[in-house]
Protein backbone atom coordinates (compact mmCIF):
# COMPACT_ATOMS: atom_id res chain seq x y z
CA UNK A 1 0.00 0.00 0.00
CA UNK A 2 2.03 2.89 -1.52
CA UNK A 3 0.45 5.63 1.15
CA UNK A 4 1.49 3.62 4.31
CA UNK A 5 5.04 3.55 2.82
CA UNK A 6 4.19 7.24 1.95
CA UNK A 7 3.06 7.81 5.63
CA UNK A 8 6.23 6.50 7.23
CA UNK A 9 8.58 8.32 4.35
CA UNK A 10 7.19 11.64 5.47
CA UNK A 11 7.39 11.11 9.24
CA UNK A 12 10.67 9.15 9.12
CA UNK A 13 12.69 11.42 6.98
CA UNK A 14 12.34 14.08 9.47
CA UNK A 15 13.88 11.59 11.67
CA UNK A 16 16.90 11.40 9.32
CA UNK A 17 17.02 15.28 9.39
CA UNK A 18 18.02 14.69 12.89
CA UNK A 19 20.42 11.87 12.46
CA UNK A 20 22.42 13.73 9.85
CA UNK A 21 22.44 17.09 12.15
CA UNK A 22 23.33 14.89 15.42
CA UNK A 23 26.29 13.43 13.29
CA UNK A 24 27.40 16.50 11.94
CA UNK A 25 27.41 18.80 14.71
CA UNK A 26 27.74 16.98 18.10
CA UNK A 27 29.67 13.74 16.75
CA UNK A 28 32.24 14.50 19.30
CA UNK A 29 29.96 14.73 22.28
CA UNK A 30 30.88 11.80 25.04
CA UNK A 31 27.60 10.29 26.28
CA UNK A 32 29.03 7.37 28.12
CA UNK A 33 32.30 5.84 29.63
CA UNK A 34 33.03 2.16 29.00
CA UNK A 35 34.30 -0.24 31.54
CA UNK A 36 36.32 -2.84 31.64
CA UNK A 37 33.21 -4.83 33.03
CA UNK A 38 31.12 -3.91 29.94
CA UNK A 39 33.25 -5.20 27.34
CA UNK A 40 33.99 -8.18 29.22
CA UNK A 41 30.01 -9.17 30.10
CA UNK A 42 28.60 -8.67 26.10
CA UNK A 43 28.65 -4.81 26.16
CA UNK A 44 25.58 -4.16 28.71
CA UNK A 45 24.14 -0.85 29.23
CA UNK A 46 26.56 0.47 26.33
CA UNK A 47 24.74 3.02 24.12
CA UNK A 48 25.87 1.69 20.86
CA UNK A 49 22.83 1.63 18.99
CA UNK A 50 20.00 3.45 17.39
CA UNK A 51 16.38 2.09 17.72
CA UNK A 52 13.16 3.50 17.12
CA UNK A 53 10.78 0.79 17.45
CA UNK A 54 10.89 -0.45 21.07
CA UNK A 55 12.92 0.59 24.18
CA UNK A 56 12.99 -1.71 26.77
CA UNK A 57 13.18 0.09 30.93
CA UNK A 58 14.31 -2.77 33.52
CA UNK A 59 11.97 -2.06 36.03
CA UNK A 60 9.22 -1.54 33.67
CA UNK A 61 9.39 -4.11 30.61
CA UNK A 62 9.16 -2.89 27.01
CA UNK A 63 7.49 -0.33 25.23
CA UNK A 64 6.85 -0.02 21.94
CA UNK A 65 6.96 3.91 20.46
CA UNK A 66 6.19 4.66 24.19
CA UNK A 67 3.30 2.22 24.88
CA UNK A 68 3.21 -1.32 26.94
CA UNK A 69 1.99 -4.20 26.35
CA UNK A 70 -1.32 -3.38 28.38
CA UNK A 71 -1.64 -0.44 26.19
CA UNK A 72 -1.02 -2.30 22.90
CA UNK A 73 -3.60 -4.47 24.00
CA UNK A 74 -6.09 -2.11 24.57
CA UNK A 75 -5.70 0.41 22.09
CA UNK A 76 -4.39 -1.52 18.91
CA UNK A 77 -7.37 -2.19 16.15
CA UNK A 78 -8.95 -5.57 16.83
CA UNK A 79 -11.29 -7.79 14.57
CA UNK A 80 -13.65 -8.03 17.36
CA UNK A 81 -14.22 -6.62 21.21
CA UNK A 82 -13.31 -10.24 22.04
CA UNK A 83 -10.50 -10.52 19.90
CA UNK A 84 -6.50 -9.67 21.15
CA UNK A 85 -5.31 -6.77 19.34
CA UNK A 86 -3.91 -7.31 15.84
CA UNK A 87 0.02 -7.61 15.11
CA UNK A 88 -0.24 -5.63 11.42
CA UNK A 89 -1.39 -2.53 13.87
CA UNK A 90 1.95 -3.19 15.89
CA UNK A 91 3.83 -3.31 13.01
CA UNK A 92 2.12 -0.30 11.90
CA UNK A 93 3.16 1.57 15.20
CA UNK A 94 6.71 0.49 14.86
CA UNK A 95 7.19 1.87 11.43
CA UNK A 96 5.13 5.20 11.54
CA UNK A 97 5.19 5.90 14.92
CA UNK A 98 1.50 6.01 16.17
CA UNK A 99 -1.61 4.24 16.48
CA UNK A 100 -3.18 3.43 13.48
CA UNK A 101 -7.05 3.51 12.81
CA UNK A 102 -8.65 0.37 11.75
CA UNK A 103 -8.72 0.96 8.05
CA UNK A 104 -4.60 1.12 8.19
CA UNK A 105 -4.19 -1.99 9.39
CA UNK A 106 -6.93 -3.54 7.41
CA UNK A 107 -4.97 -2.40 4.63
CA UNK A 108 -1.73 -3.57 5.67
CA UNK A 109 -3.53 -7.39 5.74
CA UNK A 110 -4.96 -7.03 2.20
CA UNK A 111 -1.25 -5.90 1.26
CA UNK A 112 0.50 -8.98 2.90
CA UNK A 113 -2.14 -11.14 1.42
CA UNK A 114 -1.19 -9.84 -1.44
CA UNK A 115 2.99 -10.48 -1.10
CA UNK A 116 2.64 -14.02 0.64
CA UNK A 117 3.53 -15.92 -2.46
CA UNK A 118 6.81 -18.04 -1.79
CA UNK A 119 8.36 -19.39 -4.36
CA UNK A 120 8.37 -22.93 -5.12
CA UNK A 121 12.35 -23.11 -4.89
CA UNK A 122 11.88 -22.23 -1.48
CA UNK A 123 9.64 -25.17 -0.83
CA UNK A 124 11.95 -27.08 -2.35
CA UNK A 125 15.00 -26.31 -0.53
CA UNK A 126 13.05 -26.97 2.21
CA UNK A 127 12.26 -30.36 1.31
CA UNK A 128 15.81 -30.92 0.65
CA UNK A 129 16.86 -31.18 4.26
CA UNK A 130 16.21 -34.31 6.35
CA UNK A 131 12.57 -33.91 8.36
CA UNK A 132 14.15 -34.12 11.51
CA UNK A 133 16.64 -31.14 10.35
CA UNK A 134 15.90 -28.80 12.96
CA UNK A 135 13.10 -26.05 12.28
CA UNK A 136 15.30 -22.86 13.20
CA UNK A 137 17.52 -24.89 10.70
CA UNK A 138 15.02 -25.16 7.72
CA UNK A 139 13.35 -21.57 8.61
CA UNK A 140 16.59 -19.89 8.00
CA UNK A 141 17.76 -21.52 4.88
CA UNK A 142 13.93 -21.10 3.36
CA UNK A 143 14.60 -17.30 4.76
CA UNK A 144 18.22 -17.26 2.52
CA UNK A 145 16.68 -18.86 -0.51
CA UNK A 146 13.93 -16.16 -0.95
CA UNK A 147 16.75 -13.38 -1.60
CA UNK A 148 16.76 -14.90 -4.94
CA UNK A 149 14.08 -12.00 -5.23
CA UNK A 150 15.62 -9.14 -3.56
CA UNK A 151 14.15 -6.05 -4.73
CA UNK A 152 16.66 -4.23 -2.91
CA UNK A 153 19.85 -6.07 -4.21
CA UNK A 154 18.35 -5.77 -7.92
CA UNK A 155 18.47 -2.17 -7.36
CA UNK A 156 21.84 -2.50 -5.85
CA UNK A 157 23.26 -3.95 -8.68
CA UNK A 158 21.86 -2.04 -11.05
CA UNK A 159 23.41 1.25 -9.38
CA UNK A 160 20.12 2.76 -7.70
CA UNK A 161 21.23 6.02 -5.28
CA UNK A 162 21.69 5.39 -2.19
CA UNK A 163 19.12 7.39 -1.04
CA UNK A 164 16.54 5.20 -2.21
CA UNK A 165 17.37 2.20 -0.48
CA UNK A 166 15.04 2.84 2.04
CA UNK A 167 12.71 2.33 -0.90
CA UNK A 168 13.65 -1.21 -1.82
CA UNK A 169 14.38 -2.41 1.57
CA UNK A 170 10.68 -1.63 2.85
CA UNK A 171 9.41 -3.83 -0.62
CA UNK A 172 11.68 -6.72 0.55
CA UNK A 173 10.60 -6.34 4.23
CA UNK A 174 7.11 -6.28 3.83
CA UNK A 175 7.56 -9.42 1.08
CA UNK A 176 9.59 -11.24 3.57
CA UNK A 177 6.43 -10.31 6.29
CA UNK A 178 3.86 -11.73 3.88
CA UNK A 179 5.49 -14.97 3.34
CA UNK A 180 7.02 -16.00 6.63
CA UNK A 181 3.41 -17.90 8.13
CA UNK A 182 3.76 -19.99 4.66
CA UNK A 183 7.13 -20.91 5.01
CA UNK A 184 6.62 -21.64 9.14
CA UNK A 185 3.08 -23.55 8.62
CA UNK A 186 5.18 -25.27 5.63
CA UNK A 187 7.98 -26.65 7.78
CA UNK A 188 5.60 -27.18 11.04
CA UNK A 189 2.90 -29.50 8.27
CA UNK A 190 6.20 -31.53 6.66
CA UNK A 191 7.59 -32.77 9.61
CA UNK A 192 4.86 -32.94 12.32
CA UNK A 193 1.84 -33.73 10.24
CA UNK A 194 3.26 -36.02 7.32
CA UNK A 195 3.13 -33.23 4.50
CA UNK A 196 -0.46 -32.61 4.51
CA UNK A 197 0.05 -29.05 3.62
CA UNK A 198 -2.64 -25.91 3.88
CA UNK A 199 -3.10 -23.67 1.38
CA UNK A 200 -3.49 -19.84 2.80
CA UNK A 201 -6.64 -18.00 2.88
CA UNK A 202 -6.11 -14.69 1.84
CA UNK A 203 -9.07 -13.00 3.53
CA UNK A 204 -7.76 -14.04 7.03
CA UNK A 205 -5.62 -11.89 8.97
CA UNK A 206 -1.33 -12.39 8.98
CA UNK A 207 -1.62 -14.32 12.59
CA UNK A 208 -5.23 -15.57 12.26
CA UNK A 209 -3.42 -17.32 8.95
CA UNK A 210 -0.92 -18.32 10.72
CA UNK A 211 -2.95 -20.63 12.54
CA UNK A 212 -4.92 -21.61 10.02
CA UNK A 213 -1.96 -23.18 7.77
CA UNK A 214 -0.98 -25.11 10.57
CA UNK A 215 -3.89 -26.78 11.02
CA UNK A 216 -4.71 -25.03 14.33
CA UNK A 217 -7.88 -22.83 13.13
CA UNK A 218 -9.89 -22.00 16.08
CA UNK A 219 -10.47 -18.53 16.98
CA UNK A 220 -9.14 -19.49 20.37
CA UNK A 221 -5.45 -20.37 18.46
CA UNK A 222 -6.20 -17.28 15.81
CA UNK A 223 -6.00 -14.99 18.94
CA UNK A 224 -3.80 -16.92 20.60
CA UNK A 225 -1.35 -16.41 18.05
CA UNK A 226 -2.29 -12.97 17.57
CA UNK A 227 -1.04 -12.17 21.09
CA UNK A 228 2.18 -14.17 20.90
CA UNK A 229 2.93 -11.87 17.55
CA UNK A 230 2.43 -9.22 19.55
CA UNK A 231 4.22 -9.54 22.31
CA UNK A 232 7.33 -11.41 20.73
CA UNK A 233 7.94 -8.72 18.10
CA UNK A 234 10.43 -5.95 19.30
CA UNK A 235 12.64 -6.16 22.46
CA UNK A 236 14.79 -2.56 21.57
CA UNK A 237 18.06 -3.03 19.33
CA UNK A 238 20.72 -4.87 21.20
CA UNK A 239 19.23 -8.48 21.68
CA UNK A 240 21.28 -10.88 19.17
CA UNK A 241 18.52 -11.44 16.95
CA UNK A 242 18.00 -7.85 16.61
CA UNK A 243 21.26 -6.27 16.69
CA UNK A 244 22.60 -9.26 14.00
CA UNK A 245 19.84 -8.02 11.73
CA UNK A 246 21.25 -4.75 11.74
CA UNK A 247 24.92 -5.86 12.02
CA UNK A 248 24.06 -7.53 8.93
CA UNK A 249 22.15 -5.19 7.25
CA UNK A 250 25.22 -2.77 8.04
CA UNK A 251 27.06 -4.16 5.03
CA UNK A 252 24.09 -3.99 2.53
CA UNK A 253 23.27 -7.30 2.89
CA UNK A 254 19.78 -7.73 1.37
CA UNK A 255 16.96 -7.72 4.33
CA UNK A 256 16.58 -11.57 3.32
CA UNK A 257 20.26 -12.41 4.28
CA UNK A 258 20.10 -10.13 7.83
CA UNK A 259 17.11 -12.12 8.85
CA UNK A 260 17.95 -15.15 8.22
CA UNK A 261 21.48 -14.38 9.62
CA UNK A 262 19.12 -13.11 12.98
CA UNK A 263 16.83 -16.16 12.95
CA UNK A 264 20.12 -18.42 13.74
CA UNK A 265 21.11 -16.07 16.45
CA UNK A 266 17.59 -16.71 17.84
CA UNK A 267 17.89 -19.90 17.68
CA UNK A 268 20.45 -20.22 20.81
CA UNK A 269 19.57 -21.47 23.84
CA UNK A 270 20.19 -17.95 25.89
CA UNK A 271 17.75 -16.23 23.60
CA UNK A 272 14.85 -17.29 21.72
CA UNK A 273 15.44 -21.27 22.12
CA UNK A 274 14.75 -21.26 25.82
CA UNK A 275 11.15 -21.44 24.93
CA UNK A 276 11.82 -25.23 23.72
CA UNK A 277 14.15 -25.53 26.27
CA UNK A 278 11.83 -24.53 29.05
CA UNK A 279 8.99 -26.91 28.09
CA UNK A 280 11.90 -30.15 27.62
CA UNK A 281 13.18 -29.05 31.26
CA UNK A 282 9.86 -29.25 32.50
CA UNK A 283 9.40 -32.66 30.92
CA UNK A 284 12.48 -33.97 32.35
CA UNK A 285 11.45 -32.70 36.12
CA UNK A 286 8.34 -35.03 35.46
CA UNK A 287 9.85 -37.79 34.49
CA UNK A 288 12.78 -37.64 36.94
CA UNK A 289 9.88 -37.26 39.47
CA UNK A 290 7.78 -39.39 38.47
CA UNK A 291 4.74 -37.34 38.62
CA UNK A 292 2.73 -35.26 36.03
CA UNK A 293 1.94 -32.65 39.38
CA UNK A 294 4.73 -31.93 41.41
CA UNK A 295 4.73 -30.12 44.51
CA UNK A 296 6.32 -26.51 44.70
CA UNK A 297 8.46 -28.70 47.22
CA UNK A 298 9.69 -31.05 44.43
CA UNK A 299 10.06 -28.30 41.88
CA UNK A 300 12.48 -26.64 44.40
CA UNK A 301 14.66 -29.20 44.62
CA UNK A 302 14.85 -30.10 40.63
CA UNK A 303 15.33 -26.36 40.38
CA UNK A 304 18.36 -26.57 42.60
CA UNK A 305 19.58 -29.78 40.92
CA UNK A 306 19.57 -27.98 37.67
CA UNK A 307 21.57 -25.47 39.68
CA UNK A 308 24.06 -28.08 40.92
CA UNK A 309 24.65 -29.45 37.33
CA UNK A 310 26.02 -26.11 35.95
CA UNK A 311 22.82 -25.51 33.78
CA UNK A 312 20.83 -22.29 33.80
CA UNK A 313 17.12 -22.44 34.54
CA UNK A 314 15.39 -22.00 31.42
CA UNK A 315 12.56 -18.66 31.02
CA UNK A 316 14.64 -16.75 34.13
CA UNK A 317 17.01 -14.17 33.80
CA UNK A 318 17.25 -11.16 31.68
CA UNK A 319 20.42 -9.07 29.80
CA UNK A 320 18.60 -5.78 30.95
CA UNK A 321 15.18 -6.46 32.85
CA UNK A 322 15.21 -6.38 36.39
CA UNK A 323 11.81 -7.54 36.72
CA UNK A 324 8.81 -9.85 35.65
CA UNK A 325 8.73 -9.56 32.01
CA UNK A 326 5.22 -7.84 31.49
CA UNK A 327 5.30 -10.72 28.14
CA UNK A 328 5.37 -13.21 30.69
CA UNK A 329 2.43 -11.56 32.91
CA UNK A 330 0.24 -10.91 29.75
CA UNK A 331 0.13 -14.66 28.76
CA UNK A 332 -0.17 -14.96 32.42
CA UNK A 333 -3.06 -13.09 32.00
CA UNK A 334 -4.40 -14.90 28.79
CA UNK A 335 -3.99 -18.06 30.57
CA UNK A 336 -5.77 -17.17 33.92
CA UNK A 337 -9.02 -15.73 32.14
CA UNK A 338 -9.12 -18.86 29.36
CA UNK A 339 -7.57 -22.23 31.01
CA UNK A 340 -8.64 -23.91 34.12
CA UNK A 341 -6.61 -26.91 35.67
CA UNK A 342 -3.78 -27.77 32.95
CA UNK A 343 -1.33 -29.69 34.63
CA UNK A 344 1.92 -27.82 32.78
CA UNK A 345 0.10 -24.57 33.38
CA UNK A 346 0.32 -25.48 36.76
CA UNK A 347 4.18 -26.08 37.12
CA UNK A 348 5.04 -22.79 35.31
CA UNK A 349 2.51 -20.92 37.48
CA UNK A 350 3.92 -22.81 40.40
CA UNK A 351 8.10 -22.10 39.06
CA UNK A 352 6.77 -18.40 39.39
CA UNK A 353 6.58 -18.70 43.43
CA UNK A 354 9.53 -21.05 43.66
CA UNK A 355 12.58 -20.12 41.34
CA UNK A 356 13.37 -16.49 42.03
CA UNK A 357 14.14 -16.75 45.94
CA UNK A 358 15.93 -19.78 44.35
CA UNK A 359 17.87 -17.77 41.89
CA UNK A 360 18.39 -14.96 44.35
CA UNK A 361 20.18 -17.67 47.02
CA UNK A 362 22.71 -18.13 44.25
CA UNK A 363 24.00 -14.47 44.74
CA UNK A 364 24.88 -13.84 41.39
CA UNK A 365 21.97 -13.91 39.16
CA UNK A 366 21.05 -10.29 37.93
CA UNK A 367 17.61 -10.95 37.27
CA UNK A 368 16.01 -13.51 38.96
CA UNK A 369 12.40 -13.00 37.29
CA UNK A 370 10.95 -14.84 34.73
CA UNK A 371 11.12 -14.03 30.93
CA UNK A 372 8.47 -14.02 27.82
CA UNK A 373 9.95 -17.66 27.19
CA UNK A 374 8.97 -19.11 30.57
CA UNK A 375 5.19 -19.30 29.68
CA UNK A 376 4.45 -19.15 25.92
CA UNK A 377 5.23 -22.77 25.16
CA UNK A 378 2.73 -24.08 27.69
CA UNK A 379 0.15 -21.47 25.78
CA UNK A 380 0.91 -23.53 22.59
CA UNK A 381 1.13 -26.86 24.23
CA UNK A 382 -2.45 -26.04 25.83
CA UNK A 383 -4.20 -25.33 22.91
CA UNK A 384 -2.79 -28.18 21.05
CA UNK A 385 0.43 -26.98 19.55
CA UNK A 386 2.67 -29.74 21.01
CA UNK A 387 5.55 -30.04 18.81
CA UNK A 388 7.93 -28.01 20.96
CA UNK A 389 11.01 -28.15 18.70
CA UNK A 390 9.14 -26.38 16.78
CA UNK A 391 8.97 -23.35 19.13
CA UNK A 392 11.30 -20.56 18.47
CA UNK A 393 9.83 -20.88 14.51
CA UNK A 394 7.05 -18.97 15.77
CA UNK A 395 9.44 -16.29 17.61
CA UNK A 396 11.16 -15.88 14.70
CA UNK A 397 8.27 -15.06 12.77
CA UNK A 398 6.66 -12.23 14.76
CA UNK A 399 10.57 -10.79 15.82
CA UNK A 400 10.22 -9.97 12.02
CA UNK A 401 7.84 -7.40 12.83
CA UNK A 402 10.46 -5.17 14.78
CA UNK A 403 13.53 -6.04 13.47
CA UNK A 404 12.48 -5.79 10.07
CA UNK A 405 10.47 -2.16 10.32
CA UNK A 406 14.27 -1.18 12.24
CA UNK A 407 15.89 -1.98 9.04
CA UNK A 408 13.67 -0.18 7.11
CA UNK A 409 14.95 2.98 9.78
CA UNK A 410 18.20 1.72 8.92
CA UNK A 411 18.69 2.15 5.19
CA UNK A 412 16.61 5.90 5.25
CA UNK A 413 18.71 7.06 7.73
CA UNK A 414 21.90 5.52 6.00
CA UNK A 415 23.32 4.35 8.61
CA UNK A 416 27.14 3.25 8.02
CA UNK A 417 28.65 -0.11 8.48
CA UNK A 418 28.67 -1.03 11.94
CA UNK A 419 32.05 -1.66 13.41
CA UNK A 420 33.31 -1.31 16.92
CA UNK A 421 36.73 -1.67 18.01
CA UNK A 422 38.49 -4.89 19.14
CA UNK A 423 41.37 -5.01 21.83
CA UNK A 424 43.58 -8.37 22.59
CA UNK A 425 43.02 -9.34 25.75
CA UNK A 426 46.48 -7.93 26.93
CA UNK A 427 45.37 -4.36 26.02
CA UNK A 428 42.96 -4.71 28.83
CA UNK A 429 45.04 -6.32 31.18
CA UNK A 430 47.54 -2.71 30.48
CA UNK A 431 44.04 -0.85 30.71
CA UNK A 432 43.46 -2.45 34.04
CA UNK A 433 47.20 -2.79 35.68
CA UNK A 434 48.82 -0.12 33.74
CA UNK A 435 51.65 -2.69 32.82
N1 LIG B 1 19.59 -19.85 35.76
C1 LIG B 1 20.83 -20.05 36.29
N2 LIG B 1 21.81 -19.15 36.23
C2 LIG B 1 21.55 -17.98 35.66
C3 LIG B 1 20.29 -17.68 35.12
C4 LIG B 1 19.30 -18.68 35.16
N3 LIG B 1 18.08 -18.51 34.64
N4 LIG B 1 20.32 -16.43 34.62
C5 LIG B 1 21.56 -15.97 34.83
N5 LIG B 1 22.31 -16.90 35.44
C6 LIG B 1 23.73 -16.84 35.78
C7 LIG B 1 24.55 -16.60 34.53
O1 LIG B 1 24.75 -17.81 33.81
C8 LIG B 1 25.81 -16.01 35.10
O2 LIG B 1 26.57 -17.05 35.65
P1 LIG B 1 28.20 -17.03 35.59
O3 LIG B 1 28.62 -15.78 36.32
O4 LIG B 1 28.59 -18.29 36.30
O5 LIG B 1 28.57 -16.98 34.15
C9 LIG B 1 25.27 -15.16 36.25
O6 LIG B 1 24.00 -15.71 36.59
C10 LIG B 1 25.11 -13.68 35.92
O7 LIG B 1 24.31 -13.60 34.74
P2 LIG B 1 23.37 -12.33 34.50
O8 LIG B 1 24.25 -11.14 34.38
O9 LIG B 1 22.29 -12.30 35.52
O10 LIG B 1 22.67 -12.70 33.14
P3 LIG B 1 23.22 -12.48 31.64
O11 LIG B 1 22.89 -11.10 31.24
O12 LIG B 1 24.64 -12.92 31.50
O13 LIG B 1 22.33 -13.53 30.83
C11 LIG B 1 20.34 -14.63 30.20
C12 LIG B 1 20.97 -13.29 30.59
C13 LIG B 1 18.92 -14.41 29.72
C14 LIG B 1 21.16 -15.23 29.02
C15 LIG B 1 20.39 -15.56 31.44
O14 LIG B 1 19.57 -15.02 32.46
C16 LIG B 1 19.96 -16.98 31.14
O15 LIG B 1 20.81 -17.79 30.72
N6 LIG B 1 18.63 -17.32 31.31
C17 LIG B 1 18.12 -18.63 30.95
C18 LIG B 1 17.92 -18.73 29.44
C19 LIG B 1 16.74 -17.89 28.99
O16 LIG B 1 15.66 -17.93 29.55
N7 LIG B 1 16.94 -17.13 27.89
C20 LIG B 1 15.86 -16.36 27.27
C21 LIG B 1 16.00 -14.84 27.44
C22 LIG B 1 14.88 -14.11 26.73
C23 LIG B 1 15.01 -14.22 25.23
O17 LIG B 1 15.97 -13.69 24.67
O18 LIG B 1 14.19 -14.88 24.61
Amino acid sequence: MEYIKNRFYQKASRCTQEYQRLKKEHADKVIANVTIGQVLTGMKGVPSLVTDTSKLDPAEGIRFRGYSIPELREKLPKLSSNSEALPEGLFYLMLVGEIPERDDVMNISKDLATRAHVPQHTFDVIDAMPKNAKPMTQFSAAITSMATDSVFQKAYRAGINKKYYWDTTYEDVMNLIARLPRVAAYIYRREFYNDQHIEPNPRLDWAGNLAHMMGHDSEEVRNLLRLYMVIHADHEGGNVSAHTAHLVGSALSNPYYAYSAAMLGLAGPLHGYANQDVINWIFDMQQDLNTENPTKEQIAEYCKKTLNAGRVIPGYGHAVLRKTDPRFTAQKEFADKNIVNDPLINIVNNLYEVVPDILRDTGKVKNPWPNVDAYSGSLLYHYGIKEHTFYTVLFGVSRALGVLASLINDRLYGMPIERPTSHPMSWYKKQADGS
